[in-house]
């Protein structure tokens, strides 16, 4: 956006905002004629012209890249699956991360991550695989979207009463490893969605119980 006001530019003053059509290209640099409160120091030499909102990442790199433009503006990538996914076909339904327009075991979160249909339900097997118990120890099996890891934590839990007071919590990594005892294998696949195993060892089962879950939150 480019305000433009009458008379020399500078700290307040009215002015309206110009239409591109009323733009001509020139180099120019106006440099700030006060200083203190309500001024700026430096010099206004880089003026670029968009035509949606910026993101904070889109923002950031304009500062730390002075006079080079955003190649293209991009969305952050749950808001532009949701976009697609979702508002697209179905502008009423609840396209946050955490919601859950079609009553799955899901959400949209999840959903992202996990590769369902945010519109259309989906089993808990259909997402997630499940073998084991409390003298084997349990296994999930899931894929995770690359796009969803930095913008998307997932995490491990488990408990042997029920995420009553024994609560444990891991992190899924990047890579294969072990985190909070609980181990991973994960084959990247490329750009293709992770393969994951992740394995609760039965040693963290008490009196015969051992409880987990696999859960998704924003950063
Ligand atoms: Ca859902
Ligand atoms: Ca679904
Ligand atoms: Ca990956
Ligand atoms: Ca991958």
């Amino acid at each position: 956006m480019v305000r433009h006001s009458p008379g020399p530019v500078g700290a307040g003053g009215g002015g309206t905002i110009a239409r591109l059509s009323n733009l001509a290209v020139v180099a120019q640099v106006w440099t700030p004629t006060k200083s203190g409160p309500g001024s700026a120091t430096g010099a206004l030499d880089d003026v670029q012209v968009y035509d949606e909102a910026l993101s904070t990442d889109d923002v950031a790199y304009l500062y730390s890249n002075p006079g080079s433009p955003l190649s293209s503006v991009t969305s952050p990538p749950f808001d532009e699956w949701a976009t697609t996914n979702i508002t697209n076909i179905d502008a009423g339904a609840d396209a946050t991360f955490d919601g859950n327009p079609d009553g799955d075991p899901f959400g949209n979160g999840l959903e992202w991550i996990l590769g369902g249909d945010p519109l259309g339900f989906d089993s808990l097997a259909d997402l997630l695989g499940f073998t084991g118990d409390s003298t084997t120890g349990l296994t999930f099996t899931f894929t995770r979207e690359d796009d969803s890891e930095g913008e998307a934590a997932l995490a491990v839990d488990f408990s042997n009463d029920l995420f009553d007071t024994d609560n444990h919590t891991s992190t899924v990594p990047a890579a294969s490893d072990t985190v909070g005892g609980v181990t991973y294998t994960i084959e990247e696949n490329g750009s293709a969605p992770d393969d994951i195993t992740a394995t609760i060892p039965a040693g963290n089962a008490v009196d015969g119980r051992l409880f987990g879950r696999l859960r998704g939150t924003q950063n």
